[in-house]
């Protein structure tokens, strides 16, 4: 009903800006025992009673997301990708220090320079022409899984060509849609009812079996397991290998999955961490399911924004904006302004 899907747009858009402000401050560090501890205690802390403090500054994760709903809200469909690169960039010289990737500023600079008339090419020239690998294109495209809802080909066109403008190696590009489709799926499913995390992970299997066949062609039984596929194999066997006397831990999720800045070392992780939060985790003490899968994403550290912000999308569109605590959200920059974009994609979403 129509009180559930606005609560998941809001816990989707917020969820990806808590993730983001809460990981932040760790983005690039190494994971050790003493960083967990300091993060369990900020989260600790953010459970409790309102206190002020200076909030956590928002990073390009957000500053693209944030303009992924504005172009979906003021121009619906079919996307607008030449308003869309006009408004990151404009984004990007606005508040330039947010951040950013160290590649996709040439991409913008290009853009501005050719005034928008070849969309393509400055992405397509990234990293002597074999395009980023970043995941960029994934970390600001919760927006558009919970938009097209209901249309999952118009969903996947428009999240491959945001991706586009600045990312076209085919590891950014499936990083995006695989991350698209995880919102989208979280979005569908009623919170009230148990997860099956083996069968989302299966779905998501299933789907990116058929986008990752897409581009090799035919399948040859003796090729090998295409990188998605495999890396969400891995997420099924480290939640099927979970043992509460034996559990797994943050440096094997990291050994296994990743945490870089690379797409397909940074999507599959934060799916690993939606699913892993619907049980216990030892060392997060907490009945709420949303808050442990963002804590649990900021513990691995490596692009520990960025993850944690992706966990959220997935971890809000599944639970809503209900399961997120008011202090938690008042810490965060921009948190208001999020909630009315929310807000709106969502009423952009009925009459598009
Ligand atoms: O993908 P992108 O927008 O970066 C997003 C990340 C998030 O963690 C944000 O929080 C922010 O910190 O940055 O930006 P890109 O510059 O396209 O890609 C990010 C980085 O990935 C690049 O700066 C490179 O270090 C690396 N990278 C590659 N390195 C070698 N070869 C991406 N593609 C390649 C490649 O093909
Ligand atoms: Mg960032
Ligand atoms: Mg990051």
């Amino acid at each position: 009903d129509s009180v559930l899907a606005k609560g998941k747009f809001r816990g989707s858009m917020l969820g990806s800006l808590i993730g983001d402000c809460m990981g932040a401050p760790y983005e690039g560090e190494e994971f050790s025992h003493g960083l967990k501890t300091m993060v369990r205690k900020y989260f600790d802390k953010l459970d409790g009673p309102y206190f002020s403090a200076p909030f956590k500054p928002y990073t390009d994760d957000t500053a693209m997301t944030k303009s992924v709903a504005k172009c979906l809200i003021e121009k619906p469909t079919p996307l607008d990708v030449k308003y869309l690169a006009k408004l990151f960039v404009q984004e990007y010289f606005l508040e330039p220090r947010r951040g950013y990737g160290a590649g996709v500023v040439e991409v913008f600079k290009k853009l501005r320079k050719n005034k928008f008339e070849d969309l393509q090419r400055p992405a397509a020239e990234q990293f002597n022409g074999s395009g980023s690998y970043g995941n960029g294109g994934a970390m600001r495209v919760a927006p558009i899984g919970l938009f097209f809802n209901g249309n999952y080909e118009a969903m996947i066109e428009a999240a491959e060509r945001c991706t586009r403008i600045t990312h076209t190696n085919s590891l950014g590009v499936n990083g995006a849609l695989l991350q698209c489709i995880a919102v989208h799926q979280s979005f569908q499913l009623d919170p009230k009812e148990k997860l099956d995390v083996t069968k989302f992970a299966d779905e998501l299997i299933a789907k990116m079996e058929i986008i990752e066949q897409d581009q090799s062609g035919i399948v040859d039984p003796n090729e090998p397991t295409p990188p998605y596929k495999e890396q969400l194999l891995k997420v099924k066997e480290l939640l099927s290998c979970d043992d509460p006397n034996d559990p797994i831990v943050e440096e094997e999720v990291i050994g296994s999955l990743g945490n870089s800045i690379a797409a397909l070392n940074s999507v599959p992780t934060a799916i690993y961490c939606f699913l892993r939060a619907h049980s216990e985790i030892p060392g997060i003490e907490t009945d709420n399911a949303f808050r442990r899968s963002i804590q649990f994403a900021v513990n691995l550290a490596g692009d520990c924004d960025t993850i944690a912000s992706m966990t959220g999308a997935i971890s809000g569109a599944y639970f809503g904006d209900s399961c997120i605590g008011e202090t938690m959200k008042k810490h965060c920059e921009y948190h208001e302004e999020v909630t009315q974009l929310a807000d709106k994609l969502y009423e952009a979403s009925l009459i598009k």
